[in-house]
């Protein structure tokens, strides 16, 4: 099976990615949109949060909806960027004749029809672009933008160890097709609320070796899906604690965990058993509790995780 067959066996597509949209998710998922688009098929992408405001010059015509339309008539449903349709929007994927599986998580499951999973890759973004250049797939412009967000997003810029050579020559070959590097300055843009966030974030840090931890209170009134990724971005800077764990609560007792690491440590196994997910230095999950008690649980199962290594 090949991206062609799939593109020309169906005329509808239906397409989904992960909670907690980052780059990644948006950039693979809209690359694909406008590529579908652009042959003049039908596709809708399902985002489980709001499409964060800097990205939305790159949706550009593409039909964005929060959830499943009523009739799911007989759309193939594509992944891009999850590892576990659980973590995706919740539907039955059996109702679908044909599911594509997109990404480069460890941990996905292979849920799909079509299975392209490939961890060593930076970003689901230069999977994707790797099976276009290799199946000689012709693309408009700004699906190669919304591909070079996903590899830019997803290596921090180039500055992260997921940052291959052949990384940068797939990412050259996007650019070179793309209208230009204005992505990355979307991707470094912060908003005036972003930076407040930042100040609160390093307020409340506390560092208790090897774990440095932060929150963000409820009362800050985040919008939903708020991408916390640049301040985990910006936190990872200091070079000494071993784990970084950002609380976000997101109703009374409720957290949203974003985990960073370095070295050895697998976060991704941690994220499982508060049946979360991601990768070995980047993961998140969510748990209840009250701040005292979700911080340590958390910081109990990494110590333990870093004793067993
Ligand atoms: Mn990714």
């Amino acid at each position: 099976m090949t991206l062609r067959d799939v593109l020309s066996n169906f005329t509808s597509f239906l397409i989904v990615s992960h909670q907690g949209l980052d780059g990644d998710a948006v950039g693979s998922s809209l690359g694909m949109g406008h590529l579908i688009s652009s042959l003049g098929k039908d596709v809708s992408i399902i985002f489980p949060e709001p499409l964060p405001q800097k990205y939305l010059p790159l949706a550009g015509e593409l039909s964005v909806l929060s959830e499943f339309p009523s009739q799911l008539s007989d759309s193939a449903l594509l992944f891009l960027d999850c590892a576990d349709p659980e973590r995706g929007l919740k539907v039955e994927i059996s109702r679908f004749l044909f599911v594509a599986n997109i990404d480069h998580h460890i941990s996905n499951t292979n849920f799909g029809t079509w299975n392209v999973v490939k961890p060593e890759y930076s970003s689901t973004g230069e999977v994707l672009a790797e099976i276009l250049f290799n199946e000689g797939i012709e693309a408009p412009e700004r699906v190669w933008d919304c591909l070079y967000l996903a590899i830019f997003s997803d290596t921090n810029g180039f500055r992260f160890s997921n940052t291959r050579p052949q990384t940068l020559e797939i990412a050259g070959k996007v650019l070179s097709r793309g209208s230009g590097p204005e992505v990355s300055s979307i991707f470094f843009s912060l908003s005036q609320l972003d930076l407040k966030v930042l100040g609160v974030v390093f307020t409340n840090m506390v560092y208790d070796p090897p774990i440095a931890f932060s929150y963000l209170p409820l009362s800050l009134g985040l919008p939903e899906g708020f991408d916390s990724d640049f301040i985990m971005n910006i936190w990872k800077n200091w070079p000494e604690p071993q784990v970084y764990l950002l609380f976000k609560e997101i109703s009374p007792n409720s957290f949203k965990v974003s985990m960073r690491g370095r070295g050895d440590i697998d976060l991704s196994k941690i994220a499982g058993k508060f049946q979360g997910g991601g990768h070995p230095s980047a993961s998140g999950c969510r748990v209840k509790g009250n701040l005292q008690e979700v911080e340590k649980i958390l910081r109990e199962a990494i110590l333990d995780e870093i004793r067993r290594d």
